[in-house]
């Protein structure tokens, strides 16, 4: 087992990497910027290392300093949490070059699926369902023509490189496919320096269900069933939850055998996400691979009781897992709390907080970073904590976290609680009929 790990990341996942760690007798490497000298993750490390200057570029993107931080301490093995570097194939070949063991996905895997023709491909061959579209990557306009014929309008055109809906088309007559095919390749060249593109038919109205997977290095996968993702703005999630209210036992079975089939493939290692888009039939295909354990890891934990950072040093380590599946026992929701204004459209809100009260009591959990008189700096994501309830029911979960989000006082700052407390009371999610639209037609009360 390892003795030291360092925790490429900072904010409330450092955090979360470190109790694991306390919990397992591994010691711990903190890595900060100048803006985070005053952080908790600082704190309850065993050892910390300042990186450089507040720019995420000068310090928790800079792959030499982090190299050498982890030198320096004799850690033998770097967790890169999400974001930052947790899915940089150059970050990954770097650390097994210096002998250290990133808890992730290999460079080559992380390659592979960060493509996203190239993932498609792979997830054809291996017999995951797919929307129906091109094979690979489209050569030039003249073939992008004939191929949205093939397909049939609407079809939606994607930056291989993309994610997260950069380069991204939805195109509806063959008039307007033009403009879409320059506009979206002109936008992912700018973003990703790659202008790939590949298409498929669109799929109106989708859930966004995804699958946590767990691979070990003996090549054997599980699943720990889905999270649902659909209530995001932007492309940025803002609540999820398991089960989803969508689910049916049938289609849980075949998107987990499809999820697994998938990790197994590839030989994943470690814990990972098959994302699926799910239409109104009920017919699921496959997005994206994600690589990393992701934000909304927790409300998996909450309903199958299992420690998904654990499990993540532990198949690093090179233990086997059971290869049993698993299946919610509970309800769980998560609400990310930004430093936003909601009433303002999310505009981010930095700034001191001031008072800062958390919910407690049974089935509420609290995953955050911040404290009365933190000071939240301006150069990085605005997710303050995340709050996390769980329970027998939906409905109970549900009115968890309306007692929790009344609880939760942080002043000082503008947050997303008054967001979270009235999508608790809207009737289409409180129903559990809401797809990847619903923000699009949401309107805050005042
Ligand atoms: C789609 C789609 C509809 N049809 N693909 C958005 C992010 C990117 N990774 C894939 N995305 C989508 N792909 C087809 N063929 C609709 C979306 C989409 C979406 C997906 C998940 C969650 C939110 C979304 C919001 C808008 C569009």
């Amino acid at each position: 087992m390892f003795k030291k790990i360092l925790i490429a990341n900072r904010g409330e996942i450092a955090l979360r990497v470190i109790r694991t760690c306390r919990e397992m007798g591994i010691k711990t490497v903190a890595v900060y910027s100048t803006a985070d000298e005053e952080s908790l993750h600082v704190r309850f490390a065993d050892e910390a290392v300042c990186i450089g200057p507040a720019a995420s570029s000068e310090s928790y993107l800079k792959m030499p300093n982090i190299i050498a931080a982890a030198e320096i301490t004799n850690a033998d093995a770097i967790h890169p949490g999400y974001g930052f570097l947790s899915e940089n194939a150059k970050f990954s070949k770097l650390c097994e070059e210096h002998n250290i063991k990133f808890i992730g996905a290999t460079g080559e895997m992380i390659d592979q699926m960060g493509d996203k023709a190239n993932a498609k491909s792979t997830m054809i061959a291996a017999g995951v369902p797919c929307v129906p579209g091109s094979e690979g990557v489209i050569t030039d306009f003249d073939e992008c023509e004939k191929l949205a014929e093939e397909t049939g309008y609407p079809v939606m055109l994607k930056a291989s490189a993309g994610g997260g809906g950069k380069g991204m088309r939805a195109v509806w007559k063959p008039e307007d496919l033009k403009e879409a095919w320059d506009s979206a390749r002109q936008e992912s060249k700018a973003a990703f320096g790659n202008d790939d593109m590949y298409m498929e038919k669109l799929i109106e109205e989708p859930r966004h269900i995804e699958i946590q997977i767990v691979g070990d290095s003996f090549g054997k996968a599980c699943h720990l069933s889905e999270r649902d993702c659909s209530v995001q703005r932007r492309h940025q999630k803002l609540t999820e939850e398991t089960p989803s209210p969508f689910m049916t036992d049938k289609l849980r079975e075949d998107m987990g055998n499809a999820a697994v089939k998938a990790a197994e493939f590839i030989k994943y290692e470690g814990a990972g996400t098959v994302e699926f888009l799910v239409d109104k039939h009920r017919n699921f295909y496959f997005m994206e691979m994600n690589t990393r354990i992701q934000v909304e890891h927790p409300i998996t934990e909450e309903v199958v009781n299992y420690d998904l950072i654990r499990e993540q040093i532990l198949v690093a380590a090179g233990v086997p897992i059971s290869g049993k599946n698993y299946y919610p026992q509970m309800h769980s929701i998560e609400c990310r709390i930004n430093a936003e204004d909601p009433h303002n459209n999310f505009r981010p809100a930095p700034g001191k907080i001031a008072t800062f009260h958390a919910p407690g009591g049974h089935g509420v959990r609290i995953d955050t970073h911040v404290y009365a008189g933190y000071m939240i700096p301006p150069n990085y994501d605005s997710m303050i904590a995340k709050l996390i309830t769980t329970a027998q029911t939906r409905e109970e979960a549900i009115n968890k976290m309306k007692r929790a989000l009344d609880e939760f006082v942080i002043e000082g700052i503008k947050t997303t609680i008054p967001f979270h407390r009235q999508l608790m009371d809207h009737p289409d999610y409180v129903s559990g009929n809401y797809t990847t639209k619903f923000m699009e037609d949401f309107k805050m009360e005042s």
